[in-house]
């Protein structure tokens, strides 16, 4: 398949040949040399920029891209949106009255400017304040969410960094991504699961016979990266799509959507109702052990525990026994087609591979540790192309990784020692931060520890949209309205959570600075060389940092800045740290004139990884030991059972979702929403740029219905429709389409916030922000991870639709 067939399929070929366009073909003769491009790079890939008139006008695609993303092209775009913020500010009453100030005014006063002395002087004064007055956990700098790329101008490493050596602070725990696996599966298999993939996918595509992607859109989601995408892994898809008219292959989607990727593999489409995933699990589980196809002799020799869980699947502890019938009812496949899948997995090697959307859901730990159950039952662990996977669709996971020296980072915490060096840093589970705003002291249980919540008075939170992010939004607006006294906001764009900051201070995009990254798969380091002038007054997070900490101790400043001034200090120190360790493995590496010049370097990519991570464990399951209590996989945990949780037993089991298709409140609010990540965008990044264009509807965010439902409630494709939860209310587009199955939802996460009025709590929100109606719940006691789910009505929307304003900066009162 050739590359811009690849892209029509994913849907992105339009953007894309628009940007070539402006990119090289001027007037069709390209008056522009390679010199005049600068190396640059992003979460959607790497970049050649150039700066024309004092601006960053035009970009190109980085050749090494195997298949760039859309994305890409709303860079140039986002750089000069009126959504910058352009200079630092401060909340009006905050400037008059510091802490003092009526916190209950958030987002409804004007800004003013200040300079970047008063900021600096205003923010070290009050952290010293707050240190003062409640100690150092009450400042909490655990900002969670994303930001730019580059190993120096992490804001978040960096704020912990600085907070550290400043006073102190309190930090977050694990993500909103991934944070019920991350502590399920270390119980059950004695690793993350989140993070490695299960096997490579060379070997996947030689030897897996079906492949099932279980709530996961891994075209979609692997178009952005942590690090930069090379998109090395699109050929792995490829690879994977061409096994099916090869070998017969075989690709089964379980998703309430049919998404990007099923659409690329022609897959067949199982639409369960959302957050009903193990009720299906377990039905072919049980369809398993009543049929005699369960591999007893694998339970046996690498799992412990199974007999106590096929108690409780035939029903013997609670006389629900867990058969298709039973799991039909709930999840709402057909009794036959869950035998069937039952079957096939059982006669074919299966991989079994999903996101993450199943773990971010109530319940989230159930459906990792029920796959990791129904695999082992399987028997295919291990082997070539079979067992569980939790991986492919993030980062370039199972994809091939070069040979590489590493290239390290600016660490959230200093190396050197001071008085910062005993002191005990807090942490909280991040999904929890409105319960701890609103319940200081309150205790509450987290995977067999008890966790205190400190008394928060200020809040410093650099990359990251939390009033994007997180769920209840109403709630969340309502408890920084309350006891919260500084809240300080770093970010680029005058985003919601800026709207509702007390100190806002402007962030530069990897465009405007000096920095250095690596490629996912370890395939380049890449220089990050500033294209054009900071906008306006930004400043590098670095910079932001070290001039605040110039207002404390020396011993504070040095520590933070291990001796580098600037960006680009850090930038050579890592650089030439990378080139020390190539020395020890034998990879010759330019010197840092040499690599900055040219913008790369590159590594070498191996022919094959044929790798199957766990394939020691099945040839000599006494030697190769699980990191687990007994070794093996645990499909009943002794130590989880002390725990003696409420929503999470000893063994994996469905629970009924806070909410869901099944439940009494089900008759109000019919439809269970999916809110998955977006297409065009990083989450709520880039929907301040023409992007937003190739989706919204009638300027609002795109929520699919099904035909059946569209007929139910009136409404037509193109529709404003008004959807509400018991939390609130959003206005949306309506897309009416079959690629959603009746009684669901979707609407992607990351539309700007934008309430038809600031000044009030609980506003109508009009531009389609799905965190509105979803529950803040935490999965259980055990991992206390977010639980994005939320069932919804929806009608027409009548009357004059309100105008969108969300990417409106708010009223600033300029200085002179
Ligand atoms: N309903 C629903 N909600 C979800 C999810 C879902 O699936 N459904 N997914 C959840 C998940 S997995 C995640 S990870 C979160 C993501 O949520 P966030 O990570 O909070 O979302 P982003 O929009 O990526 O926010 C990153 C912010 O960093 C800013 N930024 C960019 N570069 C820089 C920089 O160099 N310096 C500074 N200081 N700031 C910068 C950007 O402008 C942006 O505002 O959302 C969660 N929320
Ligand atoms: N384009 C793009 N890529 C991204 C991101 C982005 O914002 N944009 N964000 C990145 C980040 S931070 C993360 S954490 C990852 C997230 O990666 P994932 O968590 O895997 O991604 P999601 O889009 O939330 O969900 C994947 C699929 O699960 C389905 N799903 C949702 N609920 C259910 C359910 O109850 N049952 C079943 N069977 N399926 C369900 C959704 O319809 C969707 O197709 O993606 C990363 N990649
Ligand atoms: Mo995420």
């Amino acid at each position: 398949m050739k590359r811009r067939d690849f892209l029509k399929s994913v849907g992105a070929v339009g953007a894309i040949s628009a940007s070539s366009a402006s990119a090289i073909d001027l007037g069709g003769e390209s008056i522009l040399s390679d010199d005049d491009f600068v190396m640059n790079a992003s979460h959607y890939g790497a970049l050649w920029g150039k700066e024309k008139n004092g601006r960053f006008e035009i970009l190109k695609e980085f050749e090494g891209d195997k298949y760039p993303s859309s994305m890409l092209q709303g860079i140039v775009a986002r750089t000069y949106d009126p959504s910058r913020i352009t200079a630092p500010c401060v909340r009006e009453s905050y400037l008059k009255k510091g802490y003092k100030a009526d916190p209950s005014l958030r987002g409804k006063e004007k800004f003013v400017e200040i300079t970047w002395e008063e900021a600096y002087d205003l923010i070290a004064k009050e952290l010293k304040r707050v240190y003062k007055d409640f100690g150092y956990p009450s400042v909490y700098g655990g900002s969670v969410g994303w930001y730019g790329v580059g190993n120096v101008n992490n804001p978040q490493a960096l704020v912990g960094r600085m907070l550290q050596v400043a006073g102190g602070y309190c930090k977050r725990s694990y993500t909103y991504s991934a944070g019920a696996i991350s502590v399920i599966t270390p119980h059950v298999t004695g690793t993350n699961e989140a993070f490695v993939a299960s096997a490579s996918w060379d070997n996947i595509c030689k030897n897996t016979e079906v492949f099932v992607l279980w709530g996961s859109d891994m075209i979609n989601t692997n178009q952005i990266g942590e690090h930069i995408p090379t998109h090395h892994q699109y050929e792995d898809f490829k690879n994977l799509k061409d096994q099916i008219k090869k070998r017969g292959l075989k690709v089964i989607n379980i998703d309430p959507i049919q998404t990007t990727s099923a659409d690329y593999y022609d897959a067949e489409h199982i639409a369960p109702y959302p957050n009903t995933d193990v009720a299906l699990m377990l039905g072919i589980a049980y369809h398993l052990a009543d049929k005699g196809l369960a591999d007893q002799e694998f339970l046996k020799k690498y799992t412990s525990g199974y007999a106590q869980f096929e108690e409780y699947l035939f029903g013997k502890t609670d006389n629900t026994p867990k058969t298709p019938a039973w799991a039909s009812k709930i999840c709402g496949i057909d009794e036959a087609k869950i035998k069937e899948l039952a079957e096939l997995f059982a006669s074919k090697r299966t991989m079994l591979h999903s996101g993450w959307a199943l773990q971010r859901n109530d319940h989230g730990e159930q459906p990792c540790w029920m796959m990791i159950t129904l695999a082992a039952m399987l028997g295919q662990i291990g082997l070539p192309g079979g067992g569980y996977d939790f991986a492919l669709h993030y980062e370039a996971q199972g994809s091939k990784v070069a040979k590489f020296p590493g290239l390290e980072a600016v660490a959230g915490s200093v190396s050197a020692k001071g008085e910062w060096s005993t002191r005990e840093i807090p942490t909280i589970p991040c999904a929890r931060i409105v319960d701890c705003i609103k319940n200081p002291g309150k205790e509450i249980e987290f995977n067999g520890k008890k966790i205190k919540y400190p008394d928060f008075r200020m809040i410093y939170w650099a990359g990251g949209n939390p009033v994007h992010h997180h769920q209840d939004v109403n709630q969340l607006i309502k408890a920084l309205r309350s006891r919260i006294e500084t809240f300080v906001m770093q970010d680029c764009f005058w985003t919601a959570t800026a709207k509702m900051a007390d100190i806002v201070l402007p962030a530069t995009l990897e465009c405007e600075r000096n920095d250095i990254a690596k490629a996912s798969n370890g395939s380049y380091i890449f220089a990050i060389k500033p294209i054009v002038k900071p906008w306006c007054n930004a400043k590098d997070d670095y910079e932001i940092y070290s001039n605040i900490l110039k207002r404390f101790d020396k011993a504070a400043y040095d520590a933070f800045t291990e001796g580098n001034e600037d960006s680009l200090s850090w930038v050579k120190t890592l650089y030439e740290r990378s080139v020390a360790r190539g020395k020890e493995m034998g990879i010759d590496m330019p010197n840092f004139e040499e690599f900055w010049k040219k913008g790369y370097v590159e590594f070498e990519l191996p022919k094959e990884d044929d790798s199957v991570r766990l394939a020691g464990f099945i040839q000599n399951p006494m030697t190769n030991r699980l990191g687990t209590p007994s070794g093996k996989i645990e499909i009943f945990s002794r130590k989880i059972a002390k725990f003696n949780y409420k929503e999470c037993r000893a063994y994996p089991s469905w629970f009924e979702p806070v909410e869901w298709h099944g439940d009494k409140n089900a008759k109000d609010y019919p439809l269970s929403l999916v809110s998955p990540h977006p297409k065009y965008r990083l989450h709520a990044q880039l929907n301040n740029t023409w992007l937003r264009d190739l989706e919204e509807v009638q300027e609002r965010e795109p929520a699919w219905i099904n035909p059946q439902d569209a007929k139910k409630y009136g409404i037509k494709n193109g529709d404003i429709i008004k959807v509400s939860s018991k939390r609130g209310s959003i206005l949306a587009g309506a897309i009416v389409t079959d690629k959603i199955r009746q009684g669901a939802i979707r609407i992607q996460e990351g539309s700007w916030y934008d309430p038809l009025d600031w000044s009030k709590n609980d506003s109508l929100e009009v531009h389609g922000a799905v965190n509105v109606l979803t529950v803040d719940k935490s999965t259980s006691e055990l991992a206390q991870a977010c639980c994005i789910t939320a069932n919804v009505k929806i009608e027409k929307f009548k009357g004059v639709a309100p105008l969108v304003k969300a990417f409106e900066p708010p009223i600033i009162i300029k200085k002179g």
